[in-house]
Formats: structure tokens, sequence, C-alpha cells
């Protein structure tokens, strides 16, 4: 029932990172991948990476913001079973001086991106009987923190639009679900974990530590396996659930500082 055999699925964002993994994942549950990213050399990059892996991946320039690439590279895949939302961005600024231009930047690539590409894959989906939408959300998507407005705004709204897909098309057999990673070492959090001058950990880094009852952060590998769940036929009375692979962040008030 965790197979993925024969199935078409489209990762956004996928060169690297979160993006990669689930994608390398869904390849080794038997699915053919269709990836994309934002640049030329951003796709090929990750073709080597996925030909290094034995993954015979197939590579789309696309900016998800998009809506006629977006249109255009969903009618040139053909049909897609399932769809994974992971192309993503934050911007770490103070909301009083953040401006409406990177404010919307964000939303546009976090929220409005994810409900172009769902719109662009549900009608094939519902004329061959059902698919599979996998929105990456957030721990923002429950909780807030300094300079992470625009961002928490768009993951929670990913939330809300993960349940309303789930709700609307569920009757067309297609199961829309979130997966909400906790803290994951990725490049885009590579700044929460820099080393101090003097050589110590970064204060968030300490904090994730501490908040984390798993005590560690994250790896994109970590989140392979809800992701083939969900991508699965094993899933396909789960709908409109938001999956945190968070190491027990949400459960946990924190460790008390020594
Ligand atoms: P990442 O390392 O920054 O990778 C994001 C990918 O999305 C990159 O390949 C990026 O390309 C691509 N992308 C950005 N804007 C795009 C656009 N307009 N069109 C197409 N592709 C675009 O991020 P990550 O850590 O792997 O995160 C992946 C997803 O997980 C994101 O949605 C993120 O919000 C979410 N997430 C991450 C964490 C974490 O702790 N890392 C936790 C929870 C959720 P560029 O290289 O050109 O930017
Ligand atoms: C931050 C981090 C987080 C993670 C992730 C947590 O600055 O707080 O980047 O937002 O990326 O979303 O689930």
């Amino acid at each position: 029932m965790f197979s993925l055999k024969g199935k078409t699925a489209l990762v956004t964002g996928a060169s690297y990172g979160i993006g990669f993994a689930i994608a390398k994942g869904m390849a080794e549950a038997g699915a053919n991948i269709v990836f994309n990213d934002i640049n030329e050399e951003l796709v090929n990059k990750g073709l080597a990476a996925y030909k290094e892996c034995g993954i015979e991946a197939r590579g789309f320039v696309c900016d998800v913001t998009d809506e006629t690439a977006v249109s255009k590279m969903v009618e040139e895949i053909g049909h897609i079973d399932i769809l994974v939302n992971n192309a993503g961005i934050i911007k770490r600024i103070p909301m009083h001086e953040m401006s409406a231009e990177d404010f919307r930047k964000v939303v546009d690539i976090d929220l409005n991106a994810p409900f172009m590409m769902a719109k662009a894959v549900i009608p094939s989906m519902i004329k061959k009987g059902g698919g599979k939408i996998i929105n990456i959300c957030s721990m923002t998507s429950e909780l807030g923190r300094e300079t992470v407005s625009a961002y928490a705004a768009a993951k929670g709204g990913l939330k809300m639009l993960t349940k309303n897909i789930a709700s609307e098309y569920g009757e067309y057999n297609i199961q829309c679900n979130g997966i909400g990673p906790g803290y994951i070492a990725t490049p885009q959090t590579a700044p929460l974990r820099e080393k101090q001058a003097d050589g110590s950990r970064h204060p968030f880094d300490s904090f994730i530590i501490a908040k984390t009852p798993a005590a560690r952060w994250g790896t994109p590998e970590d989140l392979v396996g809800p992701a083939v769940f969900l991508a699965s036929s094993a899933s396909d009375f789960v709908n409109g659930h938001i999956l945190y692979v968070d190491g027990g962040i949400l459960a946990y008030i924190g460790k008390q500082p020594k």
C-alpha cells in the first residue's frame, strides 16, 4: 500500500533541500519524478543530483508564482498523480520594518503559488478518478515568532488552503494533506545554525535543541516516510490533515535552560 509504482509525482522547488529528499524517496517507492525550479542552473544541478542517485527525473524551469508558466509546465507534463507544493521562501525581517513588497513576495510564493499549482493539476486528477496533493506547511502554520510575520501568515493560510482543497475535492477521490516540518537542517535554516565567532552554537540552534524533545534538528530524510505515506494508497482515507514531523516540538513546553 506504500508503493507509488507507475505514479507521476511533481515536486516544486526540488533541486535540493526538502523537495529533493521527498522526490528521491518517492522515486525509491516507484514514482516517476518531475520537478521544477526557478532557473536553468538549479534545474540542471537537480537533474545531475537525481541522476547520481540513479533517478531519471524530468526538470522544468518554472517560477511557481507565474500562472502562465505553471499552466504551460503542467500541460507539458501531462497527467500528475501526486503534487507536492514544496517551493518556498522566507524573509526574516521585523514586521514593522518589512516592506509591503517583501511581505507580498513571501505570500506569493508560499501561499498563492500552491493555490495556482493545485488549480492546474486538479482537473486532470478529477478526470483520472483521484490524486494526491501534499502542501509543505510549517511550525509557523501553528505558532508565531519574531521576524517571520509574512512566512507565518502564508503557512497559516496554506494549512487552511489544504483543509479547503480536502473539503472541496474529497468527493473526487483527491486527498489533500499537509506536512508540517519542524526545524530542518537545510540552506533555508542555515543562518539559524551558523557557529558564532567564538565557535559556540548559534543561540537559535541551542533554543531549538531545547524546544525539541528529540533534541536535534530534523533532516530532509526525516520527511520522506511521511511524504510517501501521504502520496500512497495507504492514506486514501486521510484528508485535510497536517502531519507534523517536528520531533515533538508542538507537544513540548521546552527544557528549562541550565
Ligand atoms: P530551500 O532550501 O530554500 O529550498 C527551497 C526551494 O524552492 C529552492 O530550490 C528554491 O529555489 C525554490 N524556490 C523558491 N522560490 C521559487 C519559485 N518562485 N519558483 C520555483 N521554485 C522556487 O528550502 P527548504 O528548507 O528545502 O524548504 C522547502 C519547503 O519546506 C519550503 O516551503 C519551506 O517553507 C518548508 N519548510 C522548511 C523548513 C526548514 O526548517 N527547512 C521547515 C518547515 C517548512 P532557489 O534556490 O532559487 O530559492
Ligand atoms: C524560522 C525558520 C522556520 C522553519 C520552519 C519551521 O526562521 O523560524 O526558518 O520558519 O523554516 O518553517 O517549521
